[in-house]
């Protein structure tokens, strides 16, 4: 574990980001007894697993064992989040799709690839710049010819006001150029890495030579918050992209004499090698704020420019903040999301993807992705178009491009516009459970994305399981992740399951299951079990939009129990998520089978919010029921009164099988605001 700017594309090296972090769940007697083992320490350090024992060979700092005792999944999440931080809140509008590519050469080109979204009508929420649009690499800089201020400015505010927004790229490394004001103010604030000997430490990435920001120095904060301000200042961007915080240097300093810092005497496997380590990164002799060494904190530069960014989105927007970080270290979900780094455009790393996303997710960093139809190399219609039936279900959906590679926006191909029309559409209808499983994120660490053994823990079929994965408790995404294939063979624990698609090709397990399910080209499949209940909206090509929309109640019977679920609901941009002043609601659903009846009951935690934005529950949804539903079979309380719903219409139709009953009913009205109960007759 020593952070480095290594593609993700790499096998077995290390990675940008350091978690000395496991999880432990136990098949035999006590099948799904789970603990979790954090090592916290930030020195380099190897750590080797040998199927009965974990061996750490760490090169500096204290022993700082940790055990969460469990013994669930979840109740470890709990435990360890509480002490390295809740992943942070994130912005409902970072639930969207997002667009980014290394190499969009001017506005004009932005401006063509957000029409070209709008008319393929394929949604976007989010565009992105990379270095590209500095001014000769320099953070904070606008390029004067082909990304001019005013223009800029133009771009930015029509994404607002089309519902959209706008992040841009900043690297750590800040030029030397003598005439870079934001160099000259770093300079003045003495906020830069030194050298042993006193003088800034020189490295050098995009803009040449660099010094980089001592982010333990408290003055760097206030020096990173005054940069951003007056980047807010010119340009209203709605967050920021963290890069190259390892930190990565393109160059390779010597080691000082008989420095044990630079070149330790046990060397850590640092890019398959054995050498010292300072490789392509500041040196470990470097020194920071107290004379604390290079060599302790290295692993926490990602960390801390995290926090720091974070800390300055906060003072400059007052707004709750979104930060994409490469580099990230125990904690860092407490202040961004991450992105998986630059994988490749092979089925390999599709494939990848899933476990690197479920890690992130017990690393305490839910708001996760890889970049979506591969960063390196060329990809290709079909891998394309595999690729974002499956990012549409990262919790961060963000395609992004390498530069020189060829163009895959989503529209770049029919096929591939057509199933993002489709996966994209049900990733819009299902934001308030996306959003939901954040803040449950944020209040208990439990990921957004899950392995199945998450909601399976006695299930041991499930633990290996790495090509599937849950969002929440019981939505189960099983996908395509090879070239060619038309059908897909996917494990379902034990269970009634349904496509939540159609609604009527359904999975049932009696004992846990390995099922072949088609998979044409166009086609994802995605099903819901039993025992659970979603608010949806409906489509749209951004959030806001999507927000506009009623809601459906889908609601999925079980014999064995109630179903139940829950959704969160606030303006999706303040700052203290459910705060004490209630400008929030929070909805909780519960559903029981009696014998000749279907009970669906909601319990609202401050109405105000969703009153506010009015809004209702248009059309419930039921399955998992042998026979329909029919008219109430006796009173709807709606809030404080007895309700005769007049309009409402109830549609029941058997499914593929002829096992299961789709009930629609619609018409409904029912104001999410107030508590109701409806009891329908099954016949
Ligand atoms: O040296 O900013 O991982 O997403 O496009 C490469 C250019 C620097 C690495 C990031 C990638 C980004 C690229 N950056």
């Amino acid at each position: 574990m020593w952070n480095a700017d290594i593609p993700s594309a790499n096998k077995d090296l290390n990675l940008y980001g350091s978690h000395p972090f496991y999880m432990d769940v136990r098949s035999g007697p006590m099948n799904g007894t789970t603990h979790g083992v954090l090592l916290l320490n930030s020195n380099g350090m190897d750590v080797e697993y040998t199927g009965d024992r974990i061996t750490y060979k760490v090169i500096g700092g204290i022993i700082d064992l940790y055990i969460f005792g469990g013994p669930t999944p979840v109740k470890v999440m709990d435990q360890y989040t509480k002490l390295i931080g809740r992943p942070a809140s994130m912005p409902y509008w970072s639930f969207g799709f997002h667009q980014c590519r290394y190499g969009y050469k001017n506005v004009s080109e932005l401006e063509y690839v957000v029409d070209n979204y709008a008319k393929a009508k394929i949604p976007l929420d989010v565009m992105w710049t990379d270095i590209d649009y500095m001014d000769a690499y320099k953070d904070f800089t606008l390029d004067p010819i082909n990304f001019p201020l005013d223009k800029m400015q133009q771009f930015v505010n029509n994404l607002h006001n089309n519902g959209q927004r706008y992040v841009p790229i900043v690297d750590p490394g800040i030029s030397t150029n003598s005439s870079y004001d934001t160099f000259s103010r770093g300079i003045k604030d003495d906020i830069f890495i030194k050298n042993h000997n006193g003088s800034e430490y020189l490295g050098s990435v995009w803009p040449g030579p660099v010094y980089f920001p001592d982010f333990i120095n408290p003055a760097a904060q206030d020096y990173w918050t005054d940069e951003i301000k007056r980047f807010q200042d010119d340009l209203k961007f709605d967050g920021l992209w963290i890069d190259m915080n390892e930190a990565a240097n393109f160059i390779t300093s010597q080691p000082l004499e008989n420095s044990t810092l630079d070149d330790p005497p046990y060397k850590i496997n640092d890019g398959g090698g054995r050498q010292p380590i300072l490789s392509r990164t500041i040196p470990g002799s470097a020194l920071h704020y107290g004379n604390v060494t290079e060599y302790n904190v290295h692993n926490l530069f990602g960390h801390l420019e995290a926090r720091a960014t974070h800390e300055a989105l906060v003072n400059v927007t007052n707004k709750r903040p979104f930060v994409l970080s490469r580099s990230t270290f125990v904690g860092s979900g407490k202040y961004a999301a991450h992105w998986t780094g630059d994988n490749a455009a092979r089925w390999d790393d599709l494939a990848y993807s899933i476990p690197s996303m479920l890690n992130s997710g017990l690393f305490g960093l839910p708001m996760v992705g890889a970049d979506i139809c591969g960063f390196m190399d060329n990809t290709n219609e079909e891998l394309c178009r595999r690729w974002i039936q499956v990012g549409a279900f990262y919790p961060f959906a963000r395609n992004h491009a390498n530069k020189g590679s060829t163009y895959h926006e989503l529209y770049v191909w029919d096929s591939v516009a057509e199933s993002a029309r489709k996966v994209l559409g049900l990733r819009y209808r299902l934001l308030p459970y996306l959003y939901t499983l954040m803040y449950e994120s944020h209040l208990t660490g439990t990921p957004i994305a899950r392995p199945l053994f998450f909601s399976f823990p006695e299930d041991v079929e499930t633990y290996g399981i790495s090509s599937q994965f849950l969002l929440g408790n019981g939505v189960l995404v099983s996908p395509v992740l090879q070239a060619g294939a038309e059908s897909v063979t996917a494990y379902f624990p034990k269970g009634n399951w349904f496509d939540i698609f159609n609604y009527t090709n359904s999975v049932t397990a009696s004992t846990g299951a390995n099922v072949t399910l088609s998979a044409p080209a166009d086609h994802i499949n995605v099903h819901i079990r039993e025992g659970n209940i979603l608010a949806m909206q409906g489509e749209a090509i951004t959030t806001r939009a999507a927000r506009n929309t009623s809601f459906n109640l889908l609601v999925v019977m079980s014999n064995n129990s109630a179903s139940t679920g829950e959704v969160f609901m606030d303006n999706g941009v303040e700052l203290h998520i459910a705060g004490a002043i209630g400008t929030w609601t929070l909805v909780k659903f519960q559903a029981e089978l009696g014998s000749s009846n279907v009970t669906i009951t909601s319990n609202v935690t401050h109405g105000g919010y969703a009153k506010s934005q009015n809004y209702v529950i248009d059309k419930i949804t039921i399955l998992g029921l042998t026979k329909g539903v029919k008219s109430p079979s006796s009173i709807v309380r709606h809030g404080s009164r007895t309700v005769n719903f007049n309009d409402m219409e109830i549609k029941a139709s058997s499914d593929n099988e002829g096992v299961f009953v789709v009930s629609e009913i619609t018409n409904l009205k029912l104001s999410m605001w107030n508590n109701f109960k409806l009891e329908l007759k099954v016949e």
